[in-house]
Parts: C-alpha cells; structure tokens; sequence
C-alpha cells in the first residue's frame, strides 16, 4: 500500500505571503493544498509542520474522508480558521494524488462536468464615477460578463476594494487589503455616508450599461441587520446579482431581520469555516449564495457537503476567489464549481505574474468563463525555485474605524 511519506509546508511572498501544503507518498506522487490564511499565515503553518505533518505519515493517502475526520474529530478542539485552512490544504493535496494516480483531473472525480465553464466575476472600481465606468469597461473587455462594483466614499480616504490608480491595467488590484509591513494600516469608516453615497454609483452605472449586466457589490460586514435591509432596499431598482456580507452574520438568525425588509439576494460565508457556520442561514433560506472558499472551509470534502446541503434550499455556490486564495485554492473551487449542480458564479481576480511563475496554472478564462482544465489532479505545479526567491514577510490587513476612533467590523 502506498503511505504518505512526507507533509512539507512551503511558504512564499511573491508579492503576497502563500502557504502551501506538499504531500508526497512512497510511490513518488505529490499533491498540493492552499492554507493561506491573509495575516495570520504564521500561525496556520505552524499548525500544519507542528501537529499535522507528524501524525500523518504512513497514512493511506487515498482515504480523503478518513484523513478529514481524523484531523477534525481527532484534534479534539473543532472547527475555527487555523484548524479549519490546515485541514482544506491536506484535503486538496489528498484530492490532487488521488486525480493523479487515477490520471483524471479532480472534477471527474466530484462526479464529472455539469456545465462547459464557471460564470466569473472580476472586480471594478474607482473614486469617482468616470473611473468606475473605466474600470466595468475594462473588464467587459477582458471577457467577464459580470462586475463587482466598489466605490470611494465622499469625505472617507482609502476604503477597502477601491483601486486608487483607477481603471489602468496593473493599477487595478493595486488595493490589495494586505498592506506589508508589522502592523495593520487604519481605514477610516462612515456608514451613513456610504449607505448615501453608494444608490447614487448604482444608478449611474445602470444607466450607462443597462439592464442586463450581472451588478454585484460586498458591504464587508459593515451594516446592522436594520442597515442592511435598508440598503438593500434602496439598491433593489439597479438588479443586482448579489448583496454580499452586508453583515457579520456570526448571529445567523438577525439575517432574518435582512430578509423581512428586502428581497435583495443575499451572498454570506467568506469568512465562514464550518457547515455549522451555514445552519440556519440555509435551513431558513436567509442567503442565496455561500460564499466560502475551498482553502479557508475545510477543503473540497467539506465544502462539498455545504453545497450539497444548500442544494436543498436552491442556494447556489459565489466560492470566494481574491489573490489571498493561491492558484491552488483556486483551481479546488474551479473543480468543485464544474461538478456541483448548485454553481452560482465565480469570483476571479487574475494572480500578479511572479505569483503565477510559483505557481504554474493549467485553468483557463474565455469569454467570462473559467475552466479548470484537463490535467490530472489540480492541475497546479509549484516551482521550488521561484518560491524560495521570495521568503515571507509580515502583511495585515488594515483595520477600520469609525470616525471618532472606535473599531469597527472590516
Ligand atoms: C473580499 C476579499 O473578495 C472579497 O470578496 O472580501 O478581498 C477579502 O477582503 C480578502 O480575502 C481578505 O483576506
Ligand atoms: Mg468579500
């Protein structure tokens, strides 16, 4: 029997920090999982060299569902992002030997293709309205057939998900939220402010682009449950695709509240790591799409089984996809999406160019949809070499305060 010979965790900084899990069995094939958690990426990689590697050795690398429980039931303190980023690396690295040994790309695996590719969504933004349609253009040039929109707030500096070199190509995802450096940067935060200003972008960009392009936009947990659903209710005449994490929703049943006040669709669970996370946001139908990532969600076993419940309340997939998801993580939730019947859509923002010669991809983008290809397993290498040139260095995401100093959710 073939046994799992060694866990190695490679962390490299090609622009932003990645941890990547590498298993390798007895009989030399290797796979790779994404742990990337964004400003705590030590403290997963420790989990993972500390706790994980060691127990796993002369393990059966073919038994996905056994390792997972092992790993989960067996640490015996559940759940959370540490244990939860560490557990969806080994998943995918098992999910990637198991495509390669059996010479099939994982989506075969899942069930095979339900559909050709992945609706995929990109990210526009811009300070003022000129910029924002800049940037829309600009992607709808690229292929994408839907658009997140992010806007400046009048009277507020930098808010997370603006660009601030506008629509131009390399400018674009130059917000990163991850700032280098020791310490997180500090955003400041009006709510009012932006629950006035951001109906004014929506109609502008409804009415330069019409009715038919798939709008989206993330309030990152900013809003109370009552805000909430007053902002979606004025956003409800521009159509858009989804709302999303217009709360925290740790307290799921205040989405009950969103619900009652507006029909907006709902997208939750970025931050989410459990199936127990989603309880009564699916059971009650309070969202419309689980937003969760294969890296930070416990791997492809466990998102699967999210989905597969979610499917019986017609709530679809929108699987998280920044650049703090590696290519890895990216091609898990590219796999899953073509295999489950629930896909919803795809968020995509392309890696930076040193990211991509760490890690060599194998998925493709055509007009708007993604694919995660054909290659056996993942279809994800990692190049040694490129990753040790770049050696991790600390980055935070910022943190947000209201105007007269208090903390605020980000
Ligand atoms: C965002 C992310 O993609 C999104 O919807 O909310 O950019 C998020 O801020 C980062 O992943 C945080 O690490
Ligand atoms: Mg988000």
């Amino acid at each position: 029997m073939s046994t799992i010979e060694s866990v190695e965790v490679l962390l490299t900084n090609p622009g932003r920090n990645f941890v990547t899990v590498r298993i390798t069995t007895s009989d030399g094939a290797t796979g790779l999982g994404d742990a990337t958690l964004n400003g705590r990426e030590l403290a997963v990689a420790s989990y993972l060299r500390d706790h994980v590697a060691p127990i796993l050795i002369g393990h059966d690398p073919a038994a996905i569902e056994g390792t997972w429980q092992y790993l989960y039931r067996g640490a015996y303190w559940r759940r959370g992002p540490v244990t939860m980023a560490s557990i969806a690396a080994v998943d995918m690295a098992l999910w990637d030997i198991k495509g390669k040994v059996a010479g099939l790309p994982v989506y075969q695996l899942l069930g095979g293709a339900v559909r050709r590719g992945l609706l995929t969504y990109g990210h526009a933004s811009g300070a003022e309205i000129p910029q924002i349609f800049d940037s829309i253009r600009e992607h709808l040039d690229e292929g994408y057939r839907a658009v997140r929109v992010q806007t400046a707030v009048p009277g507020l500096g930098q808010v997370y998900g603006v660009s601030a070199a506008g629509a131009s190509g390399s400018g674009r995802y130059d917000y990163e939220p991850a700032r280098p450096g020791t310490r997180p940067t500090e955003e400041q935060w009006d709510t009012r402010a932006y629950m006035r200003h951001l109906p004014t972008v929506f109609e502008a960009v409804r009415g330069e682009f019409g009715p038919e392009l798939p709008l989206l936009h993330d309030g990152h947990h900013r809003m109370t449950p009552n805000q909430a659903g007053q902002l979606g209710r004025a956003l409800e005449p521009y159509d858009l695709f989804w709302l999303e994490d217009c709360t925290p929703a740790e307290n799921q049943q205040s989405l009950r509240r969103v619900r009652d006040l507006t029909s907006q669709p709902l997208a939750i669970g970025e931050i989410f790591n459990s199936i127990w996370d989603y309880q009564t946001l699916i059971t009650e139908q309070l969202i419309d799409y689980v937003r969760s990532a294969v890296t930070h969600t416990g791997g492809i076993t466990h998102l699967k089984k999210i989905m597969d419940f979610a499917s019986l309340y017609q709530i679809k997939s929108g699987f998280h996809g920044p650049t703090d998801i590696s290519p890895v993580g990216q091609a898990a939730a590219l796999h899953l999406g073509l295999a489950i019947h629930n896909f919803g859509i795809q968020e995509y923002m392309r890696h930076s160019d040193p990211t991509l010669e760490v890690f060599h991809t194998s998925y493709t983008f055509a007009d708007g949809l993604l694919h995660p290809g054909d290659v056996p397993g993942l279809g994800v290498e990692y190049d040694d070499q490129a990753g040790d040139a770049h050696g991790y260095s600390p980055a935070y995401l910022p943190v947000n305060r209201l105007t007269d100093g208090t903390m605020h959710d980000w």
